[in-house]
């Protein structure tokens, strides 16, 4: 059977579009010294692409700690603090390797794309980044809060574009992101290592590997 066309693309933002997964994950090891512990690569990649309570939730689980609601809140919103500190400093040179250019040959092709991210920091990126007028549809953490792998962000952003989720692709670069890309019913191809997103139809190391001509079924 052949499989159904590819007609709009939904972009994960941290750890794809943005190096901004790294930026995360030295805030939440800076609020684990805080509470007196450490937590191993394992535990750092299943933060990627869950939403900030979910995060805190798993380095506390990995550290042993308990917390009040209140000094959980406390510490997400530190931990947010010690994150947008560092989307100071962003600017168009803090987009990853192909980024722009996918974004940009995708609306010269006139084809819908959308944002499908956990982060509720989305738009501030965004917008320092410089790319927010190239998204037909922006669905990030203030819009949903069911987080990745739950497949709302992507049946979203299908529904806002217009396009049945079959004829989505999804790009992910977290375990989390993959499953909900998956659970969605759209195509998804991971971003990052092909040992980790072992669920993605292919993945590849960043944006520049991709030929969207082939993926889109667009020649030349
Ligand atoms: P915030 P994505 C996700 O963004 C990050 O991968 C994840 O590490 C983070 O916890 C989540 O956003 C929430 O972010 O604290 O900024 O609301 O990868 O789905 O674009
Ligand atoms: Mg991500």
């Amino acid at each position: 059977m052949t499989p159904p066309a590819t007609t709009a693309v939904i972009f994960d933002l941290d750890g794809v579009l943005v190096d901004t997964a790294q930026s995360h994950l030295a805030a939440w090891r800076r609020i684990a010294s805080e509470l007196g512990f450490t937590f191993g690569d394992r535990v750092g990649e299943s933060l990627k692409g869950v939403a900030r309570e979910t995060a805190l939730d798993l380095i506390l689980t990995a550290g042993g700690v308990t917390l009040s609601p209140e000094d959980a809140a406390a510490a997400a919103s530190r931990k947010n603090g010690y994150y947008t500190d560092q989307l100071r400093h962003l600017d168009q040179a803090s987009l990853l390797p192909g980024a722009l250019a996918s974004l940009r040959w995708l609306r010269e092709n006139g084809v819908p794309v959308a944002l499908g991210s956990a982060s509720r920091n989305a738009r501030t990126i965004l917008n320092s980044t410089g790319i927010a007028d190239l998204f037909d549809a922006v669905v990030d953490g203030n819009v949903v809060r069911r987080a990745k792998p739950d497949p709302t962000v992507f049946l979203v952003a299908a529904e806002k574009l217009g396009i049945a989720p079959e004829h989505c692709l999804v790009l992910e670069d977290a375990i989390a992101g993959v499953e909900a890309g998956i659970r969605a019913g759209c195509r998804v191809v991971g971003v990052g290592e092909p040992d980790v997103l072992t669920a993605a139809e292919f993945v590849v190391p960043d944006l520049s590997a991709l030929d969207w001509p082939t993926l889109i079924g667009r020649p030349e």
